[in-house]
């Protein structure tokens, strides 16, 4: 039979699409999974990193519901944000339109790669009953004062009077127009994330051993809980009203150790004291201002003597107070004790502006944190863990300063000033102040009529959409023209899918629905997001439990980061111009052909090399097992074997077969962690290698019966078109592993026929010694003429038989 890819694709994509295949039951007496790929950017072109994304989670899919499962897969676009906005800047289209398109076009492709997509629940987040059900979330969190507004430094372009994202500044500089970028302070809304840090830390030991440990570790960091010692240097004299510095430190040990303080340029106590230096300092402080976080880290060290002194808490000593740029502003007090003897950052510091260095603690390398403390009066000869609590203890006794836990978190700076995103349902009253908007009134949508042409917010501009009423005391008032950030909207999509189309109008996901298919089983994506989107996801599940809307603590149980495509050793992409599209895979080969190559290349977790000859070696192996399908004799079930009596070949192919489904089991109950399906992929194919060597009948038939339902789920079209012609699909859910085929305790015997070797032969262990030359004696007949009388037959056990003539 001819493998005809364009026929049957079409064949099934249409059948799957009118029986609705794929479409989950509302039946929670089910048992279920829920099978979710990250949603994709409506960029507009699917490009290898996706079909790899989606086909890793519809083998899944497709696996766990012919097994019975009730499954959800659903998929959806994370449809706001920047870049739709760039294509209106550069190419005039509306960034509605042109994501719309986009997303039309992705639909598309993801059919004619024969995804099992639920197609009743797919979203687009731009969707404005989308936006009503994130407006109503984000009143509530409001109300509950889970959300601020406080004034915060953004990239700000002089020149096109905008705020830009990190993105759009290169350099330091404008991305459209190369003005130095520089910072502004302008009022933000925040959510506060902070308040759940505790729980957001200590539910990651929930999901040990089902998260990858490296995502663990990167939440961990991020979170960046430490505790240590918080307190106030007293200043020499006063400026400005200000009297004392405080700092956070977590090495209270070292405190003997201090030989200045270093401050943020932002800290109050610098702007006081800023109009007292000369022009030169001045312009150094501003010009550190001027640069984002990223731009300090990067960039050299850099000092300002401000030209006071802070008194030492304990030793009374002088201690010189100086601005310094790897000081943020925004964590701890904004001001550090300076240890240049035991931190390298300091010594660097201290180095370059001649600072002195006062060790005290012995140690072999100065910059480890562990060691005996000396140079510190009565905490000299303890080791530099107990000084820690004694010093914190001291400071507490004599009130000079308190234990404090930090946070590296920080709260989530939601506020956009763009079109393309969810508008903050605000309003501004002259009288109230800042209003909700009622919930009756939501959705607050996007007007359709704006100029984007990069300089400043479109909404700022359209006065007309801004003029509306107070909710409060109805008088005239002024909506918001901030816009959320999109990591609003992928913060509970995962939530939405849960619920049945008609209800989609009433309610943002339905409770119950929610209770049945969350946590999602098993979440695939990219390990840019293992940090982010994570974390948001994680907080906005835990303050929905807490408004009263689900009943859960973490949304992901499983979490599989699937590795990049690379071609030539780099990533896949645009940029470096090693694309391959699907579409040329699927127009030259077949769409299970991508399929199968994506999961045969590389493990899921793994970096994958596009290797043009392995897409041909996939395609080659499906026509193959297409083509071969004219052994397969008795059909509509599963034969029945005697094992015993078989052929040592096909006692052989058995085995394989046996033992491909065996790994299949394996990984799909996670006794094999990760989706190794690579291998078992290639299980499949030396299964089907073996069957080939052999020729029963009855053999190729039950081979067919069971590789086909181990690749379903990987060559659906393939597998569906064969199960369709030889096989019932009822019957699949009767296949087990046949034990009897895996024990076959064969041992593989070399014939050779005077010294050289002619052939090999597969035979019991348990086989007579006569019975064992007679059946080589059949296998290597054609080297035994009957002319010719053997000499010798020489047996070596489990290895050899060699007949000398
Ligand atoms: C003295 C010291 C000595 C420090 C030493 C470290 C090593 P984590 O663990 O991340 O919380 N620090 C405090 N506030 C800062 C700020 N706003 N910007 C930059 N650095 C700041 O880090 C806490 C440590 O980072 C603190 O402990 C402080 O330096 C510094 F051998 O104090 B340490
Ligand atoms: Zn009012």
């Amino acid at each position: 039979m001819q493998y005809e890819p364009r026929v049957i694709e079409k064949k099934w994509q249409k059948f799957w699409k009118e029986n609705r295949s794929h479409e989950p039951s509302e039946d929670s007496s089910k048992p279920k999974k829920y099978i979710l790929s990250m949603f994709p950017y409506p960029s507009g072109d699917l490009h290898m990193g996706h079909v790899r994304n989606y086909s890793i989670g519809d083998a899944m899919a497709r696996y766990y519901r012919k097994q019975g499962f009730n499954v959800l897969h659903p998929i959806g676009f994370d449809a706001f944000g920047m870049p739709a906005e760039n294509a209106a800047i550069k190419h005039g289209i509306h960034p509605k339109n042109w994501t719309y398109q986009n997303i039309q076009k992705m639909t598309q492709e993801f059919e004619t790669l024969g995804l099992s997509f639920s197609k009743d629940r797919e979203l687009a987040t731009c969707d404005p009953v989308y936006t009503k059900w994130e407006q109503e979330f984000f009143i509530k969190m409001w109300q509950k004062g889970l959300v601020y507004r406080k004034k915060a430094l953004l990239n700000w372009c002089p020149n096109d009077q905008t705020v830009l994202a990190n993105e759009q500044v290169i350099d330091n500089k404008c991305w459209r127009c190369d003005t130095p970028v520089e910072q502004k302070e302008m009022f933000q809304y925040y959510i506060k994330i902070t308040d759940y840090a505790d729980e957001l830390l200590k539910d990651l030991e929930k999901l040990k051993g089902t998260w990858p440990d490296a995502v663990l570790v990167m939440q961990r960091n991020w979170i960046g809980k430490s505790s240590g010692l918080e307190f106030k240097f007293q200043l020499e004299r006063e400026v400005d009203g200000i009297k004392d510095l405080e700092v956070f430190t977590t090495r209270a040990d070292t405190i003997f150790g201090v030989s200045y303080c270093a401050l943020a340029p932002e800290h109050p106590l610098v702007k006081a004291i800023l109009p007292t230096l000369n022009a030169e300092q001045q312009e150094q402080i501003l010009s550190i201002q001027r640069l984002n976080a990223r731009a300090r880290s990067m960039g050299d060290k850099i000092g300002v003597d401000l030209g006071i002194n802070a008194i030492h808490p304990i030793t009374k000593e002088k201690i010189p107070l100086w601005m310094a740029s790897f000081v943020l502003h925004d964590y701890g007090s904004g001001a550090v004790m300076s240890v240049p003897a035991h931190d390298e950052r300091d010594h660097d510091f201290a180095l370059k502006y001649h600072l002195p260095i006062k060790k005290v603690i012995k140690n072999e390398h100065p910059f480890e944190d562990q060691g005996i403390l000396e140079n510190s009066l009565e905490f000299n000869g303890l080791h530099t863990k107990d000084a820690r609590e004694a010093i914190i203890d001291f400071f507490e006794k004599q009130s000079l300063g308190r234990r404090v836990i930090n946070f590296r978190l920080k709260d989530w700076g939601i506020s956009r000033q763009r079109y393309w995103g969810a508008p903050i349902p605000l309003v501004h009253c002259e009288k109230c102040g800042i209003v909700p908007e009622k919930i009756e009134n939501l959705p607050i949508t996007l007007p359709d009529d704006v100029i984007i042409d990069g300089e400043g917010n479109p909404l700022d501009k359209h006065l007309q959409w801004q003029k509306t009423f107070c909710p409060k005391c109805s008088s005239e008032a002024k909506r918001e023209t901030d816009t959320m950030d999109t990591f609003f909207q992928s913060s509970w999509y995962f939530l939405r899918y849960t619920t049945p189309q008609h209800l989609m109008q009433s309610v943002p996901f339905d409770f119950n629905s929610a209770k049945y298919w969350m946590a999602v089983d098993e979440y695939i994506g990219g390990i840019e997001h293992a940090v982010l989107h994570l974390l948001y996801a994680r907080f906005f599940t835990k303050v929905l439990r807490d408004l009263g809307y689900i009943d859960l603590d973490e949304p992901f149980l499983n979490l599989l980061t699937q590795g990049m495509v690379l071609k030539d050793g780099r990533k896949m992409s645009k940029s470096v111009g090693n694309v391959v599209t699907p579409s040329e895979i699927i127009e030259e080969y077949s769409i299970d052909t991508a399929r199968l190559f994506m999961l045969f290349a590389a493990p899921p977790v793994k970096d994958l090399e596009w290797i043009d000859l392995g897409v041909k070696g996939a395609f080659r192996f499906i026509c193959r097992f297409f083509e071969k399908t004219d052994k397969i004799t008795k059909t509509h079930t599963i034969p029945t074997i005697d094992h015993k009596l078989l052929a040592p070949e096909s006692k052989e192919a058995r085995k394989k077969v046996y033992e491909a489904l065996q790994k299949s089991e394996d990984i799909f109950s996670k006794k094999q962690a990760n989706f190794p399906f690579n291998t078992l992929i290639a299980s499949c194919m030396e299964a089907f290698n073996a069957m080939n060597a052999q020729d029963d009948a009855l053999v190729w038939t039950e081979g067919y019966f069971v590789l086909s339902h181990i690749l379903e789920p990987i060559i659906p079209h393939v597998c569906w078109e064969i199960s369709s012609l030889y096989f019932d699909f009822k019957n699949f859910e009767k296949i087990s592993v046949d034990q009897e085929a895996l024990q076959t305790e064969d041992m593989i015997l070399i014939i050779s026929v005077n010294g050289k070797k002619r052939s090999e032969i597969s035979l019991p262990k348990t086989m007579s010694q006569e019975e064992i030359i007679e059946k080589a004696k059949q296998k290597a007949q054609k080297w035994l003429p009957d002319n010719l009388a053997i000499k010798k037959e020489i047996y070596v056990p489990n290895k050899l038989i060699n007949f000398v003539i």
